[in-house]
């Protein structure tokens, strides 16, 4: 049997229906997933996490320490592309943007290369509508590996897909900054991500080609795999202060690496606050700090958040009593 690397067990993979067991009686036991490998998906990943480690080498040893640099700097907008951008802007309204913020977002976006805005969205809106489920396109009931970088390697299980239609998307079809970016999006990624990125180095302080290209490749694993750890840690370990019926848990450490995107049972709870967290404790969600700060610039408006009451009652109601549980009121 091959390894089980997209279910979170082998009972899990090889789990049939009760009904179906004792209709047929029979020994053979159907799979529950079907695995349609996209071989160019695991090749590019393969490539990209190999030359990732390399470049990790060339880092200590020949890279320039101004490469370095500019890959942290690169790193850092294009995670805002998605946490301010994609995330909390695009997927879920949290706030508004005026159109230069909106353009630069989408440019920063683009560096990230985790697909256009539009199919971010939808699959996102998607995971939040059918959470742990099949229809989730990164279900973490299929274990860690699947909800972390697997489900990029499969195609889709048919419920995302047919479950995926009920969501709505129309807003994000009206915005022509998300429909041209859609439209342009090869060659925006290739100018963005690669191109550019590229260039700066050599041409500005004569790094080799070779490393340049290297250190794409870590800057780029290092912001994909920190974002897929909110589809996989983050539903796996950590408090359910808000929810304890639900995956998504708090989870610091990946808060902190994803630039304030670990707080992921209230995310789950109360998608709509813009701060993507009850607290907006800057040190652990950078990226509600950098949209207050365009809020300051005017940039930002009508951010929304939730009352403290709701999120008491909420929590009272169904949380893990880690936060506002009925002692510490009663004690207060
Ligand atoms: C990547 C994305 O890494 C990561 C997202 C993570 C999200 C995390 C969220 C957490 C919060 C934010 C945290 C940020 C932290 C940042 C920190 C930074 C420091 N609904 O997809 P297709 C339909 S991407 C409705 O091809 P296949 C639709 O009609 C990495 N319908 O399915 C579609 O056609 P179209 C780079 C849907 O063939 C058609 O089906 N990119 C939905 O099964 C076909 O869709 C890659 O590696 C839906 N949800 O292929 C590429 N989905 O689009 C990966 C589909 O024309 N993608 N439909 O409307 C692929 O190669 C393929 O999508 C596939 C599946 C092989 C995975
Ligand atoms: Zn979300
Ligand atoms: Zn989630």
């Amino acid at each position: 049997m091959a390894p089980n690397l997209f279910g979170s067990s082998t009972s899990l993979y090889l789990e049939t229906s009760d009904q179906e067991k004792s209709a047929t009686e029979k020994a053979s036991i159907q799979p529950k997933y079907e695995w349609d490998i996209v071989w160019r998906n695991v090749i590019a990943f393969v490539y990209l996490h190999f030359g990732a480690l390399y470049a990790l080498y060339l880092v200590f040893t020949t890279i320039k320490l101004e490469t370095t640099l500019w890959m942290l700097f690169l790193g850092s907008i294009a995670g805002f592309g998605i946490t301010a951008g994609a995330h909390r802007l695009w997927a879920h309204r949290t706030y508004k943007a005026k159109w230069p913020m909106r353009f630069i977002l989408m440019i920063m976006q683009t560096i990230a290369l985790q697909n256009d805005i539009y199919e971010w969205s939808r699959d996102h809106r998607v995971h939040h509508k059918f959470t742990d489920t099949d229809a989730d396109p990164h279900n973490a009931n299929r274990g860690f590996f699947f909800s972390h970088m697997g489900w990029l390697l499969l195609r889709k299980h048919p419920d995302v897909i047919k479950k995926g239609a009920t969501v709505d998307m129309t807003d994000l079809e009206r915005d022509p900054i998300v429909f041209w970016q859609r439209k342009l999006y090869l060659l925006l990624v290739t100018l963005f991500c690669f191109v550019l990125p590229v260039w700066v180095p050599c041409y500005f302080w004569n790094e080799t080609l070779f490393n340049s290209w290297n250190t794409t490749l870590l800057r780029y694993a290092v912001s994909l795999n920190a974002t897929w750890l909110v589809n996989s840690a983050a539903h796996i370990w950590g408090y359910k202060p808000y929810d304890k019926n639900i995956g998504p848990t708090e989870n610091k450490s990946v808060a902190i690496i994803t630039l304030g995107e670990g707080w992921h049972n209230y995310h789950h709870v109360f998608p709509w606050d813009y701060k993507a967290a009850e607290f907006g404790n800057y040190n652990m969600n950078i990226t509600t700090a950098l949209i207050d700060f365009c809020a300051l610039l005017g940039l930002a408006y009508d951010m929304k958040t939730v009352s403290v009451d709701v999120i008491k009652r909420r929590a009272k109601r169904t949380g893990d009593g880690t936060r506002y549980s009925e002692d510490e009121d009663s004690q207060s």
